[in-house]
């Protein structure tokens, strides 16, 4: 596919270079309409996702395979962007390594063997909103840029590491000149991500995956420039991260080789960091939880009903501040998710929160003398009053521990302004929450599940790629409110020999929404202006080793006339 394409791109390229000398030197590139099918494909810009403003002429430059780095401003010499360049020049140049011993005669008659990389700013905090601007000049012969070098200048070292993403996505391995070339040069990029919060979720509950999985995952998220790992650790069916504070917690592992250490989980988070990406850590509390009853059975309010947790206990916050103070020496991101999803406070809560019959017969808690439901009755409480009693004091924990908390959206949807104000909702069922959480001046994370849950395998790539964070709120500064949002891989059906690709290429068509410029991305004609170039991501994403799927089946193509 991929060799297919570039060449179709060098015939292509002989049709653009007198296209161009009709439409003259550069092209503006932000609107490009449709001109014919021979032009197409070269009228589109193969970059994923795309810049929010750019410029390209029509030369094809070369680049030298001993690219080498040039830094500068106080933060170009770090370790990131060293690290990062290293990367980038791997998976640029994998096929031209086969051939490099052929081309020694060429040595020294590249148009680019230097890129130059300035960041303003040595402060390498990874957070909620941090700058991840670039800009990215390529030039052989060009008054911005010296002779024989690419630019990239950010603000901070993320911003350059998008730059260098962008950088190694215009590079395409010719066979023909058995060379790594740049097509329409010279190129001026500016760019910078339309929502801070650019998040996918992992679920290592239901199916345990390996520190590697996480970490190709990770990568692969950089090249679409995704920025969020929410990382649903712990659910019902195991509970696989070490807490030393309660060191009995991952007894709820499936076993002993489907944990994660507490080391384990800094090499994560310290990963994560070096590819631009903050760690979002989530415990689902109260309605999420059964694991943790392996290891310490007090916290279910009985052997008969093991979830919601306990809400009459003191050990059960006990448990829920040892937990997050461990977490939080791992997890430095302002962001923490608190879950609260899926509470029933219908029958069961009744029949085990409350006091009756039917309680006190299927219970038998001798070192208890008070039992769920005479707490409630006590406290004067309904089920549903418990259910955000545990919430608002899980939220009192997390924030006393310096964490913004994050909660399902049924939080809001039951509690409404009870939650803290900090709180940001993060949506899931269709219930369009996040128009109304603005309207009360929370912040939102939107996750549709109907549009963007990965493990919906019926859900294809266009319905990922048409959904609107914003949809149905107009109003300039709730909009702002919108930090962004998330793609779900949930675990249930989902494990480390198929999950890269259920993920991709679907979560490229996300990620592409919630980075580039709202006008770029509503275009009416995607299988004209976007499927191409998703195609030529997906097939970016395989060169590199990660196994997407293919983004359509071909089998409804008409046949060729
Ligand atoms: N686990 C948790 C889940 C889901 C949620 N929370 C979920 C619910 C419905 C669908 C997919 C996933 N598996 N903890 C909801 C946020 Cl369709």
């Amino acid at each position: 596919m991929s060799t297919e394409l570039m060449r179709i791109g060098s015939i292509s390229l002989i049709i653009l270079c007198v296209f161009s000398a009709l439409s003259g030197a550069l092209v503006q590139g932000r609107f490009l309409g449709f001109k014919s099918i021979s032009e197409l494909d070269d009228s589109l810009v193969y970059l994923w996702p795309l810049p929010s403003s750019f410029n390209y002429g029509n030369d094809t430059i070369s680049v030298d395979p001993d690219l080498s780095l040039e830094v500068g401003g106080s933060g170009g010499s770090s370790a990131i962007v060293s690290e990062a360049f290293q990367r980038c020049k791997e998976v640029m140049f994998k096929h031209s390594y086969r051939f490099s011993s052929l081309d020694s005669t060429r040595k020294g008659v590249y148009d680019i063997n230097k890129i130059r990389i300035v960041v303003g700013s040595d402060n390498e905090t990874l957070q909620l909103g941090v700058d991840e601007s670039y800009s990215l000049y390529i030039a052989k012969e060009n008054g911005r840029s010296i002779i024989g070098e690419a630019t990239i200048e950010a603000n901070t070292v993320y911003g350059a590491l998008h730059g260098l993403e962008t950088f190694s996505q215009l590079c395409a391995f010719d066979y023909g000149t058995k060379t790594v070339q740049i097509y329409k040069a010279p190129w001026y990029i500016e760019d910078e991500p339309r929502f801070v919060f650019r998040g996918l979720l992992l679920d290592t509950s239901r199916h345990y995956l390996p520190m590697n999985v996480i970490k190709q995952v990770i990568e692969s998220m950089s090249y679409a420039k995704l920025n969020v790992l929410h990382w649903h650790i712990i659910d019902e069916e195991s509970f696989p991260l070490e807490v030393p504070t309660y060191p009995n917690l991952w007894k709820g592992a499936y076993t002993k080789w489907e944990r994660y250490t507490v080391e384990d989980a800094y090499e994560i988070v310290e990963f994560a960091k070096m590819r631009g990406i903050n760690v979002m850590a989530e415990i689902d509390v109260p309605g999420h939880a059964e694991s943790w009853g392996a290891g310490y059975p007090d916290l279910w309010p009985s052997p008969a009903c093991r979830e919601p947790l306990d809400v009459s206990k003191n050990f059960t916050f006990d448990v829920v501040s040892g937990i997050l103070s461990d977490m939080r020496k791992i997890f430095p991101f302002e962001l923490f998710h608190l879950g609260g999803d899926e509470v029933n406070t219908g029958l069961p809560m009744l029949v085990f929160w409350s006091k009756t019959e039917s309680y006190h017969a299927k219970t038998t808690k001798p070192d208890h003398s008070i039992n769920p439901g005479e707490w409630l009755d006590e406290h004067n409480m309904t089920t549903k009053d418990a259910y955000q009693y545990f919430v608002l004091r899980a939220q009192e924990i997390a924030i006393a521990k310096n964490w913004t908390p994050v909660n399902w959206e049924e939080t809001f949807n039951t509690f409404k302004e009870n939650l803290n104000p900090r709180t940001v909702v993060h949506n899931w069922l269709g219930s369009g929450v996040c128009p109304q959480a603005v309207a009360k001046g929370f912040r939102c994370i939107f996750s549709n599940q109907g549009v963007w849950y990965l493990d919906h395998l019926d859900i294809p790539w266009e319905g990922f790629y048409k959904s609107e964070p914003v949809e149905g709120i107009s109003d300039a500064s709730e909009q702002k409110l919108v930090l962004g949002g998330e793609v779900c891989m949930w675990g249930e059906t989902a494990d480390a020999s198929d999950i890269q690709q259920t993920i991709w290429p679907r979560a490229a068509a996300a990620a592409e929404r919630l980075w580039s410029r709202r006008e770029a991305t509503s275009s009416e004609n995607l299988s004209m202006t976007v499927l191409p170039r998703l195609e030529y991501f997906r097939c970016l994403l395989n060169r590199r080793g990660v196994p997407a799927a293919p983004v359509k089946n071909k089998y409804a193509r008409k046949p060729p006339t």
